[in-house]
């Protein structure tokens, strides 16, 4: 049995569809819809773990490895001996590829999420929202800075961080907060134009 991906459609697996690519490691989807009107997983994800989140991997030994950042670490771990998408511990880039790997489902995107479940719970505008809303600015600032002096989240090359990064920024850039001429819109349309990226794009237009 090969690796499984279980992929719930429009979510944070696309992360990993994406770095498998860039990894050439071999794999089989197995796809998820959500619930229609809450969202949800459906309960065949618990099934698979007690979370019911996507991503999930499998192994060919039947073991499942939940959590983006850990299934990323395993997958270079097994499929990146040579550290093409990981600096290694003394390489110039290491440091703000762990803090962007970290950052990319810790505190830069939190507020990003936060916006998704105000408006999803009519709370849009709340005292909760607004709070978030101070907090993404600060993010948001942080994010563009960064990209504005570097062109990747590891330094001047491309890593896994930007694979994960990228969910988040796509989202973003949906609700049009990637303005023309800005750092970020040219970091999207640099890792836009990758092989990778396309083929991940391929299998989640299926959503
Ligand atoms: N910290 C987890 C979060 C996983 C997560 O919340 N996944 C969302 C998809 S974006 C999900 O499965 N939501 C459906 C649900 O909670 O039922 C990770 O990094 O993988």
């Amino acid at each position: 049995m090969p690796l499984i991906l279980h992929h719930l459609e429009l979510s944070r697996s696309e992360r990993i569809i994406w770095l498998l690519e860039e990894l050439n490691a071999p794999y089989e989807i197995k796809r998820y819809k959500r619930d229609p009107q809450i969202r949800l997983a459906p309960p065949e994800l618990a099934q698979k773990h007690p979370l019911g989140k996507a991503p999930l991997l499998e192994l060919e030994d039947g073991r499942v490895l939940a959590e983006t950042g850990a299934i990323a670490q395993y997958l270079l771990e097994r499929f990146d001996a040579d550290h093409a998408l990981h600096p290694t511990p003394d390489a110039p880039g290491r440091l703000k590829y762990l803090e962007w790997m970290h950052a990319s489902e810790g505190a830069v995107f939190l507020p990003f999420l936060m916006s998704t479940y105000c408006e999803a719970t009519g709370l849009k505008d709340s005292l909760l929202d607004q709070f978030m809303e101070g907090e993404r600015a600060k993010a948001f600032a942080h994010i563009e800075a960064h990209l504005k002096a570097h062109d990747y989240f590891a330094g001047e090359q491309f890593s896994a961080a930007d694979c994960l990064m990228g969910f988040q920024l796509d989202a973003i850039a949906k609700r049009g907060g990637a303005k023309d001429g800005s750092a970020l819109k040219a970091w999207l349309d640099r890792v836009h134009d990758r092989k990778a990226y396309k083929a991940m794009r391929k299998v989640t237009d299926a959503d």
